[in-house]
């Protein structure tokens, strides 16, 4: 069985801790014979709370861990001793994370930016002590007060990765090839389709401390909208990119013509979100570097009306002009 990797949507079990009870006790000392009440309060239960990393990048260890507990508080004391507060418990998820409810789906909130934090079960309130229930006229109260339970919640993760620039494409484009061509990531290649099984996010250095973040994502085919092959399930994770770039095999390899493949991308990602169709795009004609892909790249051009980039991602042809033209794009978006 191939090992589980990557995971972009959980269901999370989450406790926060019970606040303390109140105590009820009396002033006991040597020559003061009625002491008032002492009792303290109890301490506030640990909260549960999301963050995120950008070290991490899968809801994975939610997945294998999905019941996460905070500390219950303290009891209160005598000698007006407040209980200890319970610590909170705080679970890492990728930015890019989005929470609900199970029960309702109701969006709890989202985790975009690195360090940004949730609470999603707060912690219980700590009782009173008898301390606090004393009047003139009441001066040995024995009442205290229990402490809360801390919230507890069903939610449901979903990962909807943060990326600037998302890669689509038929399964064997060359997808993954241009990823590494353009970045340090190392995504899997092969020369079958449905290499690639989960997003992968490369990051292209600008320079100035700049950087852009490029999802490569399972390939799309027919149906893809409709939940055929891997791809919808995925394409979720470009949702939140701002610009698209289309990588067509020039050469079609498979036996596929490339500007069939062009207008069935544009039907599924229409179909699938008629937002994410309209969004600016770049379209790449890969693998020049085959003999057939010349006389099909014309050909694309005169029946799609638009204006592929050539490259070859595997031999690097291309490629540093492709990297220039990404830049200008991202900074004319940037500064509209
Ligand atoms: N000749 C040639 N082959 C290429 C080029 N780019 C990619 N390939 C080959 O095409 C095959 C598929 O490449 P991948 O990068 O895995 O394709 P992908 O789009 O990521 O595929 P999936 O992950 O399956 O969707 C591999 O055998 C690559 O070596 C290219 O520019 N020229
Ligand atoms: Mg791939």
């Amino acid at each position: 069985m191939k090992a589980i990797t990557f995971i972009d949507r959980a269901r999370l079990y989450v406790y926060a801790g019970n606040g303390g009870n109140g105590c009820a006790s009396f002033r006991r000392e040597k020559y003061i014979p009625h002491g008032g009440p002492d009792g303290g309060d109890g301490g506030r239960g640990g909260s549960v709370i999301l963050r995120a990393d950008k070290n991490v990048d899968s809801l994975l260890d939610l997945y294998y861990e999905p019941h996460r507990r905070a500390e219950h508080a303290g009891p209160g004391r005598g000698k007006q001793c407040t209980g200890r507060d319970g610590r909170d418990l705080r679970v890492k998820v990728p930015p890019g994370t989005l929470v609900r409810h199970e029960a309702d789906g109701a969006l709890v909130g989202e985790l975009l930016a690195d360090g940004q934090e949730l609470v999603v079960a707060r912690g219980g309130r700590g009782g009173l002590g008898n301390m606090h229930f004393a009047t003139s006229s009441h001066r040995a109260p024995r009442e205290c007060t229990p402490g809360t339970p801390g919230e507890q919640f069903i939610l449901r993760l979903e990962l909807k990765s943060i990326a600037d620039i998302g890669l689509v494409g038929y399964p064997n484009a060359g997808k993954s090839t241009l990823l590494r061509a353009l970045t340090a990531a190392r995504p899997k290649v092969a020369a079958y389709p449905f290499t690639t099984l989960h997003p992968v996010i490369g990051t292209l250095e600008l320079g100035d401390a700049e950087s852009l973040r490029i999802a490569d994502i399972p390939g799309l085919i027919d149906g893809a909208h409709r939940g055929v092959g891997l791809g919808h399930d995925f394409l979720r994770h470009i949702e939140r990119t701002k610009l698209l770039v289309f990588v067509v095999d020039m050469a079609g390899v498979d036996g596929r013509d490339p500007s069939d493949d062009w207008d069935s991308l544009q039907r599924e990602l229409e179909l699938y979100n008629a937002e994410l169709a309209r969004r600016p795009g770049l379209v790449v004609a890969n693998k020049m570097d085959l003999p057939e892909a010349e006389e099909r790249l014309k050909d694309f051009r005169k029946k799609t009306k638009t204006r592929p980039i050539p490259i070859s991602a595997l031999a690097g042809e291309g490629v540093a002009r492709l990297r220039e033209e990404l830049v200008r794009r991202w900074e004319t978006l940037a500064g509209a």
